[in-house]
């Protein structure tokens, strides 16, 4: 019910532009998609699907079909469009296996590949995928890209490969990965600036949250994805884990723990609700975790649910702030006001589902139905739902914007999170960092493929 009220209010409202003013019952639109368009379309596809909202799926598609067009003379975000667009069509096609995804996340694809022409290959931020010209964003360290950007391109450009048969995008990836692991780490952390022309760091700011976090993420699911044999990712993956619980993981004195941002030696006792996804991903990670360390990478995950939980539990509206600190005397609380905001986000919920499945504990359930009754008390309008200003307030300020990421992410999380474990099990499926299942190349597939007897 509440993707098909976000979805027909969209649809009311908003019909083929990228997301939804749901107070002003208007379309919305943001610059990271220049002028693409039709974002909570795409994004929503496999959501729609997964729900069994055939009508609205099929209408989704006529969409795709006649207007979605990449053909346009417009400056996009290579990480927002490749997660969003490329990452849902891809899930659409392996859920539905109409032609029409694979063709266009293919040819968006090839758009996107001029972005990877500089002097070290890793790519530029921004990109006019007409001219193909591209740059960075002007505040991102002297000209820096960005690790959560350049490092999320991984799972979807093998899948291109896979599906176009041209090696181009999974080449132009590895080389990424090749980069990085060659070049020196302090203190085995991944600053969160990279030059694209020197190849050398930028600011040594580290991050498990925005900036950073779904660089991690995409180490992990690359050793997934490839049926566990990507040994590279699977080694990048574990050893950064280990940096991270070094010198980033702390316990407040209220025994609740975080991840902690690091500035050129120096910690920040601050955790973005971004960073709540790391919770998911350690439980996720335990299974191949080195040295006997299965359980205690479920335990970290577990611990960071709880804390994520607090930070939502700590506020008026029971909804998360977009960053909470332990300093000052407070803990898992914003004090800042410009970090009290909630936009819909998912990381939290997404937690919740993963240590669901992999513990089966109830309280994950009851934590996602806290989440669920807030959602409905504060975010929901009637013209679809909104995000806040103010999470610790009595009343509501809407932001009046409905991200497209709630109905590909945070309602998709909720769903799997109630439902059984064999929709889009585990063993088969690893979702990209926007939510979109991408099924794992197993070994044996590829080989009944070439030798299908
Ligand atoms: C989404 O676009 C993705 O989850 C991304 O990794 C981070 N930001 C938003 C959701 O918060």
């Amino acid at each position: 019910q509440m993707m098909e009220h976000a979805w027909h209010n969209y649809k009311r409202y908003a019909w083929g532009l990228n997301e939804l003013k749901p107070i002003s019952k208007q379309g919305h639109s943001s610059n990271l998609f220049g002028n693409i368009q039709g974002a909570t379309i795409v994004d929503a596809l496999d959501t729609l699907y997964i729900m069994e909202m055939k009508e609205e799926f099929k209408e989704a598609k006529e969409w795709v079909e006649k207007n979605l067009d990449f053909n346009v003379n417009t400056e996009i975000s290579v990480f927002e469009v490749n997660i969003r667009f490329v990452g849902g069509l891809l899930s659409a096609y392996y859920l539905s296996g109409e032609e029409v995804f694979r063709k266009k996340a293919v040819e968006l694809g090839e758009k996107l590949l001029p972005a990877f022409n500089t002097p070290t290959g890793i790519p530029w931020a921004l990109l006019n995928i007409k001219s193909g010209i591209g740059r960075n964003w002007p505040w991102a360290s002297g000209g820096s890209s960005i690790l959560a950007e350049f490092g999320t391109l991984h799972l979807e450009f093998v899948h291109l490969s896979h599906l176009s048969g041209n090696p181009v995008f999974a080449e132009k990836v590895m080389n990424i990965r090749k980069v990085l692991s060659r070049l020196d780490k302090p203190e085995g952390l991944y600053p969160n600036y990279l030059n694209p022309s020197s190849g050398q760091w930028g600011q040594h700011h580290v991050s498990i949250g925005g900036l950073g976090d779904s660089f991690y993420e995409y180490l992990l699911k690359a050793w997934l994805m490839s049926d566990k044999t990507d040994e590279e990712g699977k080694k990048m993956y574990y050893d950064a884990v280990q940096a991270i619980e070094t010198h980033l993981i702390r316990k407040s004195s209220g025994g609740l723990t975080y991840i902690a941002e690091w500035k050129g030696g120096l910690l920040e006792h601050k955790m973005g609700h971004l960073t709540c996804f790391a919770g998911g991903m350690f439980a996720l990670g335990a299974d191949g975790a080195p040295d006997d360390k299965t359980g205690h990478h479920i335990e970290l995950g577990a611990e960071i649910a709880r804390t994520c939980h607090e930070s939502y539990d700590r506020t008026s509206m029971k909804l998360g702030p977009e960053a909470f600190r332990f300093d000052g005397g407070v803990e898992a609380i914003a004090t800042r006001q410009n970090e009290k905001y909630y936009i819909l986000r998912p990381e939290v919920i997404e937690t919740y589902m993963y240590m669901w499945r992999l513990t089966h504990d109830p309280k994950y359930r009851e934590w996602g139905w806290e989440a669920v009754e807030a959602l409905e008390k504060h975010c929901r309008v009637d013209g679809g739902y909104s995000g806040i200003r103010d999470v610790y307030h009595n009343h509501e300020s809407h932001d009046d914007v409905q991200q497209s990421f709630f109905l590909s992410e945070t309602l998709k999380y909720l769903y799997l999170l109630f439902s059984e474990d064999d929709l889009l099990p585990f063993e088969h499926w690893v979702f990209n960092t926007e939510a979109h299942p991408l099924p794992i190349l197993h070994k044996d597939d590829e080989n009944k493929e070439e030798n299908p007897k």
